[in-house]
């Protein structure tokens, strides 16, 4: 009896901030009280955000399932010991694989997925080791172009500049302050925006391209309110006038960049004045713009949700990958490796372009049925899954297993994704709680949750420039009987007698192996094993541990594996020169509905949390007051929100951070029969407007999920 303070890290997203967490021995075994930000960690410095303190009622809720719930022949859900409901689970895809074959059978992991260490390796060995190619994760949901053009184009193996290195940064359509999220050479997400003052009091210039002017936007030293998806005409205008001023790094162009002219042609028409007038944002900030990037000695330009889902997001990913190229924000030779990352097999660092990797249905990798899309690296995108179950034929999906993700409010065109999901023979949802999925699945496992598990920081580790690891022990007991989702994957393949695959080989399948031995599996090839960090971690009272002698340092060229970067792949040059072409206006639609995080939710995740709730039920359509009163609106009054797709409502609220002509909307909330009269309590999901057959980009599939244009009536 008694309260414990054990070190350890939030798990809510995936920043993994330090926490102490004050653990009850009571009568129900150990629960969690109280957590707090862990005032020691040398990352976070005791930082936390309202989602995550939010923590023990997320584990002692009421509303939390403790046992799983299996839907009977009389469509009633019962709650099932997880051994029979996992037998049955099993029962059911065996009879679906010997009908339909392996491709039958699909899995998704969500967002809440990567908040546990295992969750991605297991699921995605799950799906391999019964040979579907249905495997699906949220990456296709938000950010694919950014995977494909790493790919596409080779990565430095040295690393990019980092933050806290950095005298300029460039941050388009993200907002870290909020989200806590910023990809490699972005703000890392421990205590962003304190670490934002920080840097600026060093000296550091920031530039803020976003037509909202975001939490981020308000610290910038020049903020680019530009227009949604008009990012390539701003970061082309930002080009020429780099080119033409010859402000970009010639001498490391000329010795690793092939397609310079063809890029320096395919910017030339895009003057400042065309830019910036299409871009929507001022010619002199452009140009001050342009030239306090390329002045800055480091830093890098980096993109968020936003630009990739407003159209034309291949082409953003490849003009900010242009923008890093031509200014050379990468370490060099004899330097540190940027981010050291302990747990990911490390490959070579030196400073050198990579190779590239093929991508999207490339060389044998498998394709869709649909609109020519294929698999990017080891996954399918999430565009075509709706279509993949609701069409006949070879290789229609009849179950899927979706692990924290919650594809009624995630994916594009929510009413066809509920049919698709009505549609399946077994819809199976892990899930802590009844979401707007679970509701509407076969099975819904119940899951254990974070502190509940052990876990290591691999998710998080690309922010961190030490080499900086984490393994945390289970602090908590979970009620019922709710078990880890590595450990659902292991039984239903140990049913199906099939063999799970890791980095480091085969999974032993006589008996459920500890966490610890997944986690070593799936990490082998890395700089540390994770056994070492548990036992190093304990020594260390369950603190962080940092491997300062493990940190690679870069190494020099390989010239037998010499590459360069080539600013032609893809013709993307000339798709540069289309868009120069394109108009995007589209009649009667004289608004665009662009996409934010809430600072109260992680996507869906956190919507029954009460003090979560007594923030905000609702996802308010952010609306600049000159609209409102041309549309006769005034604040709390609910606006129809028409696209070509659908129509949906809003709960309006004023303000003069939009530009004018935009709606600024939170996704992932409201349920598919969430309607005009519970918004103000359920909010509306921002995903019934859209259509992934419409519009979506032809190479990843992502789907118009920001930028959508839309016409708004008073209710
Ligand atoms: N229009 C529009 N659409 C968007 C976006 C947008 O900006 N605009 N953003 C997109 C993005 S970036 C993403 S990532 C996707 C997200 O799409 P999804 O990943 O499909 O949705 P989430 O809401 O994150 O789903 C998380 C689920 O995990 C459950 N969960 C919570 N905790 C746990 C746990 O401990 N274990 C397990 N197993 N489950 C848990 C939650 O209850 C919830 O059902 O949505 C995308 N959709
Ligand atoms: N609190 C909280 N944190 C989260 C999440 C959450 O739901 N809540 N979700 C998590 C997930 S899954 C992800 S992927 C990350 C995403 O992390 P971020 O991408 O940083 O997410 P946002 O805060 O939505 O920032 C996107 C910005 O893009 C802007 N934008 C919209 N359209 C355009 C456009 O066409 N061009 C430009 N330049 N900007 C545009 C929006 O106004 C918004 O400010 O956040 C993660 N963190
Ligand atoms: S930022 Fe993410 S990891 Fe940190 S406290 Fe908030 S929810 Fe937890
Ligand atoms: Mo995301």
């Amino acid at each position: 009896m008694g309260i414990t303070t054990h070190r350890t890290f939030c798990r809510f997203c995936h920043a993994n901030c330090a926490m102490l967490v004050d653990v009850e021995d009571g009568p129900r075994g150990r629960m969690v009280r109280e957590v707090r930000g862990d005032p020691e960690d040398p990352a976070f410095g005791g930082y936390t955000c309202m989602k995550g303190r939010e923590l023990p009622d997320s584990h002692n809720a009421d509303h939390r399932l403790h046992h799983s719930l299996v839907r009977g022949d009389d469509g009633e859900f019962r709650e099932t010991p997880m051994p029979q409901a996992l037998e049955h689970v099993a029962d059911e895809l065996r009879h679906i694989i010997a009908e339909h074959g392996p491709h039958s059978v699909a899995v998704f992991m969500g967002s809440g997925g990567y908040q546990n260490s295992a969750a991605m390796a297991a699921s995605l060995s799950f799906a391999q080791a019964i040979g579907s190619r249905n495997f699906y994760t949220s990456v296709t949901l938000d950010q694919p172009a950014k995977v494909f053009t790493t790919a596409r184009y080779g990565q430095w193996l040295g690393g990019t500049n980092t933050f806290s290195e950095s005298d300029v940064a460039l941050l388009i359509g993200n907002n870290p302050i909020v989200s806590h999220y910023s990809p490699p050479g972005g703000v890392p997400p421990f205590s962003p925006s304190r670490r934002i003052r920080d840097a600026k009091e060093r000296g550091m210039k920031v530039i803020v391209a976003d037509p909202r002017e975001s939490d981020v936007a308000r610290l910038a030293d020049i903020y680019l309110p530009v227009r949604p998806g008009e990012d390539p005409a701003l970061l082309a205008g930002m080009l020429h006038v780099i080119i033409e001023e010859n402000l970009h790094d010639s001498n490391f162009v000329a010795a690793h960049v092939d397609g310079f002219d063809d890029l320096a042609q395919a910017v030339e028409p895009f003057t400042p004045d065309v830019a910036a007038t299409r871009a929507g944002v001022d010619e002199d900030q452009l140009i001050a713009a342009a030239r306090m990037f390329a002045r800055g000695s480091k830093g890098c330009a980096v993109t968020g949700t936003g630009p990739e889902m407003a159209g034309n997001g291949t082409l953003t990913e490849y003009l900010v990958h242009c923008l890093n190229t031509v200014c050379a924000r990468f370490r060099q030779e004899g330097e540190k490796a940027s981010i050291p990352r302990v747990f990911t097999p490390a490959t070579p660092r030196r400073a050198q372009v990579g190779p590239p990797v093929p991508m999207f249905g490339a060389n044998g990798m498998a394709k869709s049925r649909f609109r020519g899309l294929g698999q990017l690296g080891f996954e399918m995108p999430c565009n075509v899954l709706a279509d993949e179950i609701l069409t006949p034929g070879e290789g229609q999906v009849r179950a899927l297993i979706s692990v924290g993700g919650n594809p009624v409010v995630g994916f594009p065109d929510q009413a066809k994704m509920v049919r698709a999901l009505d549609d399946l023979d077994m819809f199976v949802q892990i899930d802590p709680w009844m979401s707007a999925s679970a509701r509407r699945a076969d099975v819904v496992l119940a899951p254990s949750q974070c502190l509940e598990r052990e876990d290591i920081t691999n998710l998080s580790e690309w922010w961190h420039e030490e080499a900086y690891a984490r393994y945390t022990e289970a602090l908590a007991d979970p009620p019922g009987d709710v078990i880890d989702e590595y450990a659902m994957f292991w039984t239903l393949a140990k049913h199906l007698d099939v063999t799970m695959q890791l980095a480091g080989g085969a999974l032993p399948m006589d008996a459920l192996p500890s966490k610890e031995v997944f986690l070593d599996l799936m990490t082998a090839g890395g700089l540390v094993r994770p056994s070492e960090v548990r036992r190093d971690a304990a020594a260390a009272g369950g603190a962080a541990v940092i491997y300062e002698d493990r940190h690679p340092v870069i190494e020099p060229v390989d010239e037998g594996e010499f590459h360069r970067f080539d600013l032609t792949a893809g013709d993307m040059p000339a798709h540069l020169s289309a868009y120069a072409d394109q108009s995007e206006a589209r009649a009667g639609y004289e608004f665009k509905l662009i996409s934010r995080r809430s600072k109260t939710r992680f996507n869906s995740i956190g919507h029954p949390l009460e003090k979560l709730r007594a923030r905000t039920t609702t996802n308010p359509a952010y609306i600049h007051p000159d609209d409102l009163a041309t549309l006769g609106l005034e604040e709390g009054d609910i606006i129809a929100i028409e696209s070509a797709h659908a129509t949906i409502h809003g709960v309006v609220k004023p303000s003069d951070k939009v530009r004018r002509g935009l709606v600024s909307m939170a996704h992932a909330y409201g349920d598919a029969d969430a309607t005009k009269d519970d918004v103000r309590e359920r909010g509306s999901s921002t995903n019934r407007l859209v259509s992934e057959t419409v519009d979506y980009d032809p190479i990843t599939g992502q789907s118009l999920q920001s930028g959508i244009p839309v016409r708004l009536a008073p209710a």
